[in-house]
């Protein structure tokens, strides 16, 4: 495991306005399969079958069954040291957000309180005609599928390719990005926009940017420090080092 630099720990004390952009490698260790790595959904399954709205047209009884088996393998497993190490950052930083592209719901089980999730959520159902919301389990199936009040199916309440991010969420990566002293890039393969475009943003406000992944992206040439390794592992020792320097005691 890549410890992070001293110069790292040294600009974090003088100034630790944080942002964290997060993708499916620091849910791998909870045990949930990420989506273009060794045993990701897409070495088995095409995307343009599972997570586009042609695919919901088209076979949403199928498009169900892959989220329903999702939101199953959410519930088994739980928020791993990665997702509570950047709860506790948060306590930490003078300013902090963390954005996820991740639909797991795990950074809030974690006990994060800012976090954007610019992809939703797939614990959350939308009405594809009135647009109503509801908690997944909330909706009343009928031969595998789930129906609104309002007679129209409900979908998963996550974004698919060609699809629109939330507005807010997307509004308050933006803002972050821009605005903090230090963007943390953690277990994403960088490729999927506009999510990938957040790093370069900081990078051009003058952030520093620091990627924690086991496996090197188009992000790392041009990433300050490249922390490479396993999520649950970097992030709870760098809170622990800060903490340190912060005379704060290791609550791990
Ligand atoms: C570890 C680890 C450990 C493993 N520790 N690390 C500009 C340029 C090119 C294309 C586009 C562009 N703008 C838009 C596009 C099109 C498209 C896109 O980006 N395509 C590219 C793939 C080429 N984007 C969109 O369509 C987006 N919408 C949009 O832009 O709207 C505007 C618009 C609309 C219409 C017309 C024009 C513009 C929407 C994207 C939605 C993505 N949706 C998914 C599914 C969500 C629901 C679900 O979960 O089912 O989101 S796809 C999937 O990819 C999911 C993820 O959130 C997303 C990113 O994946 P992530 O998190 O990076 O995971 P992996 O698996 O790729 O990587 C895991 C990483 O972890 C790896 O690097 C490992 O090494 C690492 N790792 N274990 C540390 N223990
Ligand atoms: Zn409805």
């Amino acid at each position: 495991m890549k410890r992070p630099s001293s110069n790292l720990l040294a600009l974090l004390r003088a100034d630790a306005s944080v942002a964290v952009l997060t993708g499916a490698g620091i849910s791998a260790e909870s045990g949930l399969p990420t989506f273009r790595g060794a045993g990701g959904w897409w070495k088995n399954y095409r995307a343009e079958n599972l997570a586009t709205p042609e695919a919901f047209q088209k076979n949403p009884r199928l498009v169900w069954e892959w989220y329903n088996h999702r939101r199953d393998l959410v519930g088994q497993h739980a928020p791993n040291p990665g997702h509570l190490a950047l709860a506790q950052l948060e306590s930490l930083c003078k300013t902090f957000a963390l954005i996820t592209q991740n639909v797991d719901g795990y950074h809030q089980r974690a006990g994060s309180a800012n976090v954007s999730e610019l992809h939703g959520n797939v614990m959350k159902s939308r009405c594809s005609g009135c647009g109503h919301e509801c908690e997944a389990g909330m909706e009343n199936w009928k031969d595998g599928l789930p129906y609104c009040s309002c007679g129209a199916l409900y979908r998963p309440g996550v974004v698919w390719f060609g699809e629109t991010l939330p507005a807010t969420a997307l509004q308050n990566a933006f803002v972050a990005a821009e605005n903090s002293r230090f963007l943390f890039v953690v277990g994403t393969s960088s490729v999927v926009y506009p999510a990938a475009a957040l790093p370069q943003l900081a990078l051009e406000r003058g952030a520093y940017v620091v990627e924690i992944n086991d496996e090197a992206t188009p992000l790392t040439p041009r990433a300050d420090e490249f922390l490479q390794g396993r999520a649950g592992e970097i992030l709870p020792a760098l809170v622990a080092l800060i903490q340190l320097q912060e005379g704060l005691p290791d609550k791990r």
